[in-house]
């Protein structure tokens, strides 16, 4: 059996500025910008306590909690300590992959005796992130991705979850479909209109209803999550397969000619991002977000 770990840096880019100003300690600090146009980045677990949250519009953080410390973040220095936390995870794996800026899939596989070693590396590694970094993090222990990443977000901030296949049934069955790989709010949407609500409806569901709903393919690929089954490959040195850049206006852009520019603008800072590392692109996506926050995504090949 493999052991792997999944590690994830907790509130990361609040964390970062509560440890380069003391003074931050225990207070709500949010990261993002004010105003209309904002959006949080994230937050804080004291602002989390306000129902603060990753994505939200900066006005309704600012309506739920009023006594937040509002920071623009620093991505050059987020991005120098997400660094020297992956190598210190390349201490203990050469079979490291990072998943963004502050997570990361590690293969202990022959390196660890057995999960409950693994949970005692792992143990290591968030010390080590402790006294190096001063920050916390929190990991999964398990015998493969899917529910290794599913254990560490079981006891966050600061949590170490060893997840064996016997605790399928007690940890995962119980939790929504949504916490299935692949389930987004549309299949979710689609499976609870048919009852199925909980991973476990899914597993106690008549043969063939499952793939009548989502198909056969999907229906797979779901049951055997919902055992906890999943033998992707932990990929060390995958790289970027994308690049990107976006922005959001302090004004709406109203005129054809401004949105033109404005995504020339965008076009030409990836352009040169392209250039600088020597690469072509085969596919161009673009993201348009409307004042009322809809999303509406387009991509050519
Ligand atoms: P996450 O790991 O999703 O969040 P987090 O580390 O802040 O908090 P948690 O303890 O729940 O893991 O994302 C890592 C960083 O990525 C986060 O600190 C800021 C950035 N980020 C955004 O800028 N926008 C987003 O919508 C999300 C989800 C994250
Ligand atoms: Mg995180």
């Amino acid at each position: 059996p493999r052991v792997v770990v999944h590690l994830d840096m907790d509130a990361f880019y609040a964390a970062v500025e509560v440890r380069e100003d003391p003074s931050l300690r225990g207070k709500p600090v949010v990261i993002g910008h004010r105003g209309r146009r904002g959006v949080v980045s994230t937050c804080s677990y004291e602002a989390r306590r306000f129902g603060v949250r990753s994505a939200m519009p900066s006005v309704t953080a600012e309506r739920l909690c009023p006594s937040a410390v509002w920071l623009p973040g620093r991505m050059a220095l987020y991005v120098a300590v997400s660094h020297r936390i992956r190598e210190i995870l390349e201490r203990h794996s050469p079979l490291v992959e990072p998943l963004s800026i502050d997570e990361a899939f590690l293969d202990l596989t022959g390196i660890a005796r057995d999960l409950a070693d693994g949970g005692r590396i792992a143990a290591v590694i968030k010390r080590e992130i402790r006294e190096r970094e001063r920050l916390t993090a929190s990991a999964g222990v398990a015998p493969n991705k899917f529910l290794a990443k599913l254990a560490s977000d079981l006891e966050k901030p600061d949590g170490l979850v060893v997840f064996p296949l016997e605790d399928v049934r007690s940890r995962l069955w119980p939790l929504p479909v949504e916490r299935l790989w692949g389930v987004g709010p549309k299949t979710a949407e689609r499976l609870r209109e048919h009852g199925l609500s909980k991973v476990v409806d899914l597993v106690n569901a008549p043969a063939g209803r499952l793939a009548r709903i989502v198909g056969e393919g999907s229906a797979e690929h779901l049951l055997a999550l919902a055992h906890g089954r999943d033998d992707r490959a932990v990929e060390a040195g995958r790289e970027a397969k994308s690049i990107s850049e976006e922005r959001t206006y302090g004004e709406d852009l109203t005129r054809p000619a401004d949105v033109d520019k404005a995504l020339l603008a965008r076009a030409d800072g990836v352009a040169r991002e392209l250039r600088h590392e020597g690469l072509v692109a085969r596919t161009v996506h673009i993201k348009v977000r409307t004042g009322d926050f809809e999303t509406v995504t387009r991509a050519k090949t």
